[in-house]
Formats: structure tokens, C-alpha cells, sequence
């Protein structure tokens, strides 16, 4: 038998592109000091007040003041208490953050249209063609820095890097405030002392099995061939011996494009109690809404899917005048949905909630609250 000869070519890092990451500094809590100038300095922390609310809750977000303390997002508010007694509780606010969300990237589209969201205050922009004409990411980072706090009077951190995974641990280096450059001959060096726990997608799981095995930094993991690491971490091996070597030729993604965003759950058994089916509708639309603000976008028809046991499938949808912008809203239209046409005696075996018609976040389409059109006017 004859066997070809199995070459191995090592990957190149392609540093012909321009990335930025920007990623605003402590957002939901600098918006609340912007609108109210009397908390500047202070502790701010973005959660409801667990004095008024029996302690139940969690930290959005925290100024850097009380950061000090040790309050950090995700944390219980009752705990961000305890470190930090004189913290001031302000819950959070998000139609005035999406807002102000969409003005940010108002200011990013006179800069390129190759912008990736990845939540309301973070995004990729990629630079490399981009409408100053200008060469420098460098540059075009720090006139973008400078335009959102000159607008919007609020701060924020840049990377700037040849491509996306660079870019973003390079805005993560200096908060706030910070620019970051890690430019090609750099990048080596960066990545050697980096905890390894920055290297992206390195869940708990795999945190544990590095540990086992002795890599703590990227130094450690580039002394790892390319097999080693994929017979330890199968799929994921390959991308972490690229990115360990400054690799990562995942695009920057246009979300305007993106027609509908949806989820679509499969039963193990049958279900035949609306209670349960409701249950279970909820879950959908509350995953649903949490991406759909996530990827800052949000739409005006909501889509029910439904498969019965005998596997006929139906889909039922309603379009609505204006964007849904509530996980309540969604919700209730998807019940309505299933009330309206659907028949637990026939047994449910799939479950599928979509919204489509969708358009970016901003601040044009927005059905903003009494308190914020007032203050258009003025
Ligand atoms: N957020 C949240 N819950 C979390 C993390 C974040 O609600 N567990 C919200 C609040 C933040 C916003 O998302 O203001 C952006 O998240 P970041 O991780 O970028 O945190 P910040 O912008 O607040 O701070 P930093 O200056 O560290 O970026
Ligand atoms: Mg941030």
C-alpha cells in the first residue's frame, strides 16, 4: 500500500488587516453619572437597591470608584452592599443605555460600516478600508475616542490590532481610557506573558484540564504541537495553537444583514400540558430576547413554530407596528400565539420562537419612554 506523503504547513498569521475593539469603560455606570453629575467620583453600582428590595439582585455593572471596593458585575447586590456600604444603588436603565448605544455607533459608521456588536457597549470595527482614508489604526482609534467623549462625553478603551482576538485583549490591557496597539512583531511577546485564562473560549472545564497540565501562560501552551494539542482539547486545540500564535482569521461581521434571530427546542418526551408548554415558550423568548439585545438589533415579527407528535409542523406569525423591546412584549405575543392556534391534546415534540424583520438598534427607531422624548425637546 502507498501512502502519500503528509505534509504539514504552518499556519501564517495574515497581518494585512486593520481591527479595532472598543470597548466603552464602566458603560451602564458613566451613562448614570453623565445624566446626573452629582455622582461623579462616587460609588456608583448598577443594580437595584437591596435595601428595598429584600437583598434579591445582581450587579450590572459598577463605577470604578467602587470598584475599589470589590464590587464587579455579576455579583449579588446585597454582597456589593456589604463591601461597599456607601455604594449608590441606581437600577439600571436600558432604553436610555440602547440609546446611547446606538449614538456610539452612529459615530462608528462615519469611521467604516464593518462594525461587529457584541454587546451595547462593546464592538469590532474592522478599519482596514475605512472612510477617513486614513492608514493608522492607531490614529483612527484615537480620533474615535476622542469623538465619543467630545459627543457623549463618556470614556472608553480601544485595541488595535491585526485582527479580532489581538484587538480585543489589547482593549482589555488599559481601562479606562487605554489604547492599546499590539502590532505584528509585538504580538509574540504579548501572547507569551498572557495568563492563559484570557485566551478566548477558555471555559472553567478547560481552565481545570490546563491546570492539569501545567499552562499558565501562553509561553506554556506554544510549547505544544499542533497534535498534542488536539488530541488533548479535540477541536478546540487547533484554535488555540493559532491564537497562541497570533492566528485568528474569524471575519468582522456585519449584523445588518441578519434577516431573523431564533431558537428552537426538541423534547425528549411529548408535551401535553399548556402549562408546561407555556413554560417552556418563556424560556425560548427570554433567550431569544436576551441575543437579540446582545447583538443590538431588534425586530417586528414574532414567529411561533410548533411540531406535534405525528410530526406535522406548523409556523404562525404576527407583525406588530412598532419594534418589540421588552422580553414582556415578545412573551406575550409568542402566548398569544400558542393560545390562539395551537392544541396540547395533539402532544408537542418542538418548540420554536423567531423574531424577524429586524433592524439595528438606534436611537432614530426607538419608542423611547415620556421622560427621554422630554428631553429631545429641549
Ligand atoms: N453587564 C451586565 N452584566 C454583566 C456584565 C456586564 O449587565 N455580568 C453590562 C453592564 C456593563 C455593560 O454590560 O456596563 C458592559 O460590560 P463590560 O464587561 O464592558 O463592563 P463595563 O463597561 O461596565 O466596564 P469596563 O470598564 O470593565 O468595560
Ligand atoms: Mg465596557
Amino acid at each position: 500500500m502507498k501512502y502519500g506523503l503528509l505534509t504539514f504547513e504552518e499556519p501564517q498569521p495574515n497581518i494585512s488587516r486593520k481591527v479595532l475593539h472598543i470597548d466603552m469603560d464602566a458603560f451602564y455606570a458613566s451613562v448614570e453619572i453623565r445624566e446626573n453629575p452629582s455622582l461623579q467620583n462616587k460609588p456608583v453600582i448598577i443594580a437595584r437597591d437591596p435595601r428595598k428590595n429584600g437583598g434579591r439582585g445582581v450587579v450590572a455593572t459598577a463605577s470604578y470608584e467602587a470598584r475599589k471596593y470589590g464590587v464587579h458585575s455579576a455579583m449579588s447586590a446585597k454582597e456589593a452592599l456589604e463591601l461597599c456600604p456607601d455604594g449608590i444603588f441606581i437600577p439600571a436603565n436600558f432604553d436610555l443605555y440602547r440609546k446611547v448605544s446606538g449614538q456610539i455607533h452612529d459615530i462608528f459608521h462615519q469611521y467604516t460600516d464593518v462594525i461587529e456588536p457584541l454587546s451595547l457597549d462593546e464592538a469590532y470595527l474592522d478599519v482596514t478600508n475605512n472612510k477617513k482614508d486614513l492608514q493608522s489604526g492607531t490614529l483612527l482609534a484615537r480620533q474615535i475616542q476622542y469623538d465619543i467623549y467630545d459627543q457623549l462625553k463618556l470614556t472608553c478603551s480601544a485595541g488595535v490590532s491585526y485582527n479580532k482576538f489581538l484587538a480585543k485583549l489589547a482593549s482589555d490591557f488599559k481601562k479606562p481610557s487605554g489604547l492599546t496597539v499590539i502590532p505584528p512583531e509585538e504580538a509574540h511577546n504579548f501572547l507569551m506573558q498572557l495568563p492563559i485564562s484570557e485566551f478566548l473560549g477558555v471555559g472553567t472545564k478547560t481552565r481545570e484540564k490546563m491546570a492539569e497540565l501545567n499552562i499558565e501562560t501562553g509561553a506554556d501552551l506554544y510549547e505544544w504541537t499542533l497534535m498534542e494539542l488536539s488530541q488533548e482539547f479535540g477541536k478546540f486545540g487547533r484554535t488555540l495553537y493559532k491564537r497562541v500564535r497570533g492566528i485568528d482569521e474569524r471575519e468582522v461581521e456585519v449584523e445588518r444583514d441578519r434577516k431573523s434571530l431564533g431558537k428552537e427546542t426538541t423534547f425528549l418526551t411529548d408535551l401535553y400540558q399548556d402549562q408546561r408548554i407555556e413554560k417552556e415558550l418563556t424560556d425560548l423568548s427570554e433567550i431569544v430576547f436576551q441575543s437579540l439585545n446582545q447583538k443590538n438589533l431588534h425586530g417586528k415579527t414574532v414567529v411561533l413554530k410548533y411540531r406535534y407528535r405525528d410530526f406535522e409542523t406548523f409556523t404562525r406569525r404576527t407583525t406588530l407596528f412598532t419594534y418589540i423591546d421588552s422580553f414582556d412584549r415578545l412573551n406575550q405575543e409568542v402566548l398569544n400565539l400558542w393560545r390562539r392556534y395551537g392544541d396540547s391534546e395533539k402532544g408537542v415534540r418542538l418548540l420554536g420562537v423567531t423574531v424577524t424583520n429586524l433592524a439595528p438598534l438606534t436611537y432614530e427607531n426607538l419608542v423611547l419612554p415620556l421622560k427621554y422624548s422630554r428631553e429631545k425637546r429641549l
